[in-house]
């Protein structure tokens, strides 16, 4: 039995979804800050919670009988540039409640990282799964003491604690909120609607990115492996495709030739942007739980494009 926080989030209300098609809609309680009509409230439990509120955090768990917590409630790392203490409040002050209420409760714990957890200083082609973390960002503190609290529930406590460092994410069902990454998901939208779109990230400019078909069967095939092939547990480096905005905006041309895509760079975003990888290393995560991502850039944007012209079309709630 499953609880999920920040479940109205990009990520949350498809793993939510998913979840459900496999355990069935009882078995998973939604969580989050806020409510609104969505499959994520609508096809099963729902709750608000506050994760800033341990005892609130705790008792949901203990009501819904949850063996797992699936904890997505963030600030993602240009909010948090702009809130670094309500960042380090919620990111932190959050995931401790997460640990401290699968340690009282013996639940599984699935906490996402991020490339963000990489700094300046790492290497930024073929980022090793271990390597140098000296993020600049407050997100990236976040995620990278997150990793660390989270191996530390596991080695003290026994606590079945595993995430993955997430590249950006695309997706149509629910926008993404306050990241750096979220131009991609902007220009499949802004292409779709307009025919033409504005980075506020440069040419040139390449980062990891995975759609989220293939993230939502990465957080499941992590939290169903096998205990005893894991050497790593809270932050496998996972990525299906290195792109600049060039790159996805030539994918969309082969479906849509009159694209347009140009530049009004964001100082704030770009520069939290140059100090990520441009391409890590999944290797770990191929070794100790056979991840694959199914999706390249090109079969990402036919199914993305595709899937908001259905959106505009039928005029459904969604990225659009
Ligand atoms: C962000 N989408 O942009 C998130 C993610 C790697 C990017 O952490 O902050």
């Amino acid at each position: 039995r499953i609880l999920i926080t920040g479940a109205l989030g990009q990520i949350g209300c498809e793993l939510a979804n998913r979840l459900r098609q496999l355990y069935g809609d009882d078995a998973v309680l939604t969580t989050d800050i806020r409510q609104d009509l969505t499959e994520a409230t609508l096809s099963g439990p729902f709750r608000l919670l506050d994760v800033t509120d341990g005892n609130a955090f705790y008792e949901a768990a203990q009501e819904h009988r949850a063996d797992t917590i699936i904890h997505l409630a963030a600030l993602l790392s240009a909010t948090a540039e702009t809130k670094p203490m309500l960042a380090w409040q919620l990111n932190m002050g959050g995931l401790l409640n997460a640990l401290e209420t699968a340690r009282a409760l013996g639940c599984q714990l699935f906490a996402p990282s991020s490339i963000a957890a990489f700094g300046p200083d790492t290497p930024k082609n073929g980022t090793p799964q271990d390597t140098l973390q000296r993020p600049a960002t407050m997100y990236g503190i976040n995620k990278v003491a997150g990793e660390l609290l989270c191996d530390y529930y596991f080695h003290k406590y026994g606590i079945d604690t595993r995430g993955l460092r997430f590249p950006g994410l695309i997706s149509h069902a629910a926008p993404p909120g306050g990241g750096t990454t979220d131009y991609a998901v902007d220009m499949y939208v802004n292409a779709v609607k307009t025919g033409k779109y504005t980075s506020y990230i440069d040419k040139g400019t390449f980062l990891d990115m995975m759609y989220m078909p293939d993230a939502i069967e990465s957080v499941i095939k992590l939290m169903e492996a096998d205990a005893s092939r894991l050497k790593h547990r809270n932050a496998f480096n996972v990525t299906a495709m290195s792109v600049d905005p060039e790159a996805i905006a030539v994918s969309i041309r082969r479906r849509l030739p009159n694209f347009e895509l140009d530049y009004g760079i964001d100082p704030l975003r770009q520069a939290i942007a140059d100090g990520w990888p441009d391409a890590i290393d999944v290797s770990a995560a191929r070794e100790e739980w056979d991840f694959c991502a199914e999706y390249d850039l090109d079969k990402m944007t036919d199914d993305m494009l595709s899937s908001l012209f259905g959106k505009q079309l039928y005029g459904k709630k969604g990225a659009i």
